[in-house]
């Protein structure tokens, strides 16, 4: 599939997907997020991925779901076609994903950027759940990601007054993990992407699952889950090349398996 809407590039073992539709501010029409739907199921099959950056532009993560699109859509279509299925592909993906944002990251961008496994943010970058202004509420998402990633006081205050945020009070709030000057974001977060992938990706997906399962689960449950997939990481060639190149005091050469 030719992309229109969004940019796909690979080096080494990490992809990245740059959201590209500028003059809307990348806003997140349906053909765009199922371009983007359609490229992480292609990455998620290709064993030489280990590690996904979703980004935008320096002005624009993603300004929000398309306003225009959706604005005289009426209940019984949105339901039926389950309009915003491909945003959640983004939250589906079983292999590491660092969400890059510079700028504004709105409604469904601040979902979408939430959806990644970690954000690392410029200093221009702009977070908001603005939706009430438009007459509706975050529906991607917003309310349930917001209030596990900032408590409920600042998702409150972010939700209802549909302010925006500065990467500043996102990193305080721990909604990001790191904030660095616009000019050094796709580098800082190539060489995360570039550590990740250069790990076991079996081992990497495993740990990432165990992270986002102790948001379904009670905290004996989430401790179990952990302890099966941790024990049956000693099934692994991984495993034993990792403990080995340490002993032997080398870098491990992990082979996936
Ligand atoms: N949708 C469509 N077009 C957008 C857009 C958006 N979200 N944001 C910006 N654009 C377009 C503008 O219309 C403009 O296009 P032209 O007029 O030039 O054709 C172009 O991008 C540049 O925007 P501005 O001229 O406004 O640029 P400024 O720098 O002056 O302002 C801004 C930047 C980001 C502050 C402003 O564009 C803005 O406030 N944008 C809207 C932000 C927003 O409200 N985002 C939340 C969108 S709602 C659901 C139902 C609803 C939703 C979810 C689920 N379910 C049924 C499940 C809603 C989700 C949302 O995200």
């Amino acid at each position: 599939m030719g992309y229109d809407m969004i940019e796909l590039t690979k080096d080494g073992s990490v992809a990245t997907i740059k959201l590209d539709r500028p003059k809307a501010l990348n806003a997140l029409c349906a053909p765009m997020m199922a371009e983007v739907a359609d490229a992480l199921s292609a990455l998620e099959k290709d064993d030489a991925i280990g590690c996904v950056i979703l980004t935008g532009s320096e002005k624009a993560f993603a300004a929000g779901a398309d306003i225009k699109e959706m604005s005289n859509l009426e209940y019984l279509e949105i339901y039926k076609t389950d309009l915003f299925h491909n945003h959640e592909s983004v939250a589906r993906f079983r292999k590491p994903i660092i969400a890059a944002v510079a700028g504004y990251a709105l409604g469904g961008g601040c979902e979408l950027a939430m959806m990644c496994d970690f954000i690392i943010a410029a200093e221009n970058t702009k977070f908001g759940q603005p939706e009430i202004n438009l007459g509706v509420m975050p529906g991607i998402g917003g309310t349930q990601r917001l209030i596990r990633a900032v408590g409920k006081s600042k998702a409150m205050d972010m939700c209802l007054t549909g302010r925006m945020m500065d990467a500043q009070e996102a990193l305080a709030a721990n909604l990001v993990s790191r904030v660095v000057p616009v000019d050094e974001l796709m580098e800082t977060v190539k060489e995360a992407a570039d550590k990740i992938a250069a790990q076991s990706q079996p081992i990497a997906m495993m740990t990432k699952e165990t992270i986002n399962a102790s948001f379904e689960m009670t905290l004996s449950q989430g401790v179990q889950f952990e302890r099966r997939l941790f024990q049956s990481m000693f099934t692994t060639a991984d495993q034993k090349e990792g403990m080995a190149a340490f002993s032997e005091k080398r870098k491990p050469h992990f082979k996936n398996k």
